[in-house]
């Protein structure tokens, strides 16, 4: 599946849950853009207010905070995933730090 949804994936180094996230998108056959985000304290004060969560990853879809790799897998299991996957994003959506 190719998903025309803008697919952002905030991560660090070292991080077995980004690893997570990432490996559900790619065998969704999602394309997802990844923001590293270490060493970028701006962008990580942004994600907390952003998602309400201080962990990584935090995955947003056409804008929409889903949360983590566990929000991300169970949004999968409950069958919701493909749907997001598959909405255009809004094209006056607001900008997101990339
Ligand atoms: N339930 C979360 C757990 C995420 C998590 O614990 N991530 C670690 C990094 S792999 C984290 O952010 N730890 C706190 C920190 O680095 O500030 C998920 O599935 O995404």
């Amino acid at each position: 599946m190719t998903a025309p949804a803008d697919v952002l994936v905030y991560t660090t180094t070292y991080c077995p849950y980004c690893v997570r996230a990432k490996a559900l998108l790619d065998k969704k056959g999602a394309s997802y853009t990844e923001v590293e985000c270490t060493e970028r304290p701006e962008v990580r004060d942004w994600l907390v207010e952003a998602s309400k969560q201080r962990t990584v990853p935090q995955v947003f879809i056409n804008g929409r905070s889903v949360g983590g790799f566990s929000d991300l897998a169970a949004l999968e299991k409950a069958g919701g995933l493909d749907a997001l996957l598959a909405e255009a994003p809004e094209p006056d959506a607001p900008p997101m730090p990339r």
